[in-house]
């Protein structure tokens, strides 16, 4: 974020002091959806596919898939890359049931036919659910998150399942860089769609080069309205940044660093968008010296760590390499 002077619109130094999901209202809350009314149309059917077993599920996503030097190169350069085939069908039809199993219990609504509109969130599953721990902890993602950040191992920061519901708007132009209070860049989250993601319902899109992020240091974050999200939008715009936005086929992951700027159009189709986002983090990182409310919940996700500690609690695995025994 800029050096400018700090206001109260601005200043976003004290500490997150609600849960998780009013962290995601707000957060959606700084989007500009002005001219994101086009009508909303019904999603194609779900694939109808053989559901693995735990087991099963367990077996494929400890399965290594290695990379090339180019898939490498491409991130570094870039900040993002979207790899098919990372889940097998049955995989991804099996975790969007249990994820809509879990956002029923949560909010008591159906994602999918339930209310409208909403944005919404559950993180910390993994512990207590082992079906949810085989894709969170899979060495598979593990693997790959450190291939890509080009370092020896990595640890969990934490789950996310994301729901945007039919008809919610934009997600906001941002870099996680602050989401996640941690002194490294070696920080990349594995967003894994629950469904195939056509254009209407609003896929993770990413700008490009990395280095677009310096672009919009000058662009004040403001903690309401949406001056910021349209800020980033113009200096894009203005500098002709590309942007990739294209579907995720079943399967599809995609890899994003802390410093790629991303975004997401809103879900105009009617069935929700489910996404389980992992992020993952170079062993040996620190805690920063002075979290802010952008990093949410973040003790939560590293209980009896505080800034300037090591950031290794026993909710913070290391995902890669298996460690003998795991
Ligand atoms: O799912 C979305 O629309 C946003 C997710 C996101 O920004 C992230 O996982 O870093």
């Amino acid at each position: 974020m800029p050096e400018t002077a700090t206001t109260d619109a601005t200043d976003v130094s004290q500490p997150w002091d609600q849960d998780n999901q009013a962290w995601w209202d707000w957060y959606v809350s700084l989007a500009d959806n002005d001219g994101a009314d086009a009508p909303v149309v019904a999603a194609p059917p779900l694939p109808d596919v053989a559901i693995p077993s735990d087991d099963g599920v367990i077996a494929e996503l400890a399965k290594p898939y290695p990379l090339t030097d180019d898939q490498i190169a491409f991130f570094q350069a870039n900040g993002f890359i979207k790899l098919k085939e990372v889940f097998s069908p049955g995989a991804v039809m099996k975790l969007r049931a249990e994820l809509i199993r879990l956002l029923k219990a949560e909010f008591y609504v159906d994602p999918d036919t339930g209310a409208h509109d909403r944005f919404l969130s559950l993180e910390m599953i993994w512990p207590d659910n082992p079906l949810l721990r085989a894709y969170v902890l899979s060495p598979r993602l593990g693997q790959i998150s450190a291939d890509l950040l080009k370092v020896a191992s990595v640890r969990l920061y934490h789950d996310n399942v994301l729901a945007k519901q039919a008809g919610c708007g934009r997600t906001p132009w941002h870099f996680d860089d602050h989401h996640f209070p941690l002194d490294t860049h070696d920080v990349v989250t594995a967003w894994a769609p629950a469904q195939p993601i056509p254009l209407e319902m609003g896929p993770l899109a990413f700008a490009y080069p990395l280095d677009v992020h310096k672009l919009v240091d000058a662009v004040t974050f403001e903690k309401t309205g949406t001056g910021y999200d349209r800020g980033v939008a113009e200096v894009f715009a203005r500098g002709g940044v590309a942007v990739d936005e294209t579907e995720f086929e079943i399967g599809e992951v995609s890899f994003h660093h802390n410093l790629s700027f991303h975004t997401a159009a809103r879900n105009r189709t009617d069935r929700s968008r489910v996404v389980l986002a992992n992020t993952y983090y170079a062993d040996g990182a620190r805690i920063v010296d002075a979290p802010t409310m952008v990093s949410g919940d973040w003790q939560k996700f590293m209980p009896g760590v505080g800034p300037g500690d090591v950031a290794a609690s026993e909710l913070n695995p290391i995902c890669w390499p298996v460690e003998d025994g795991a």
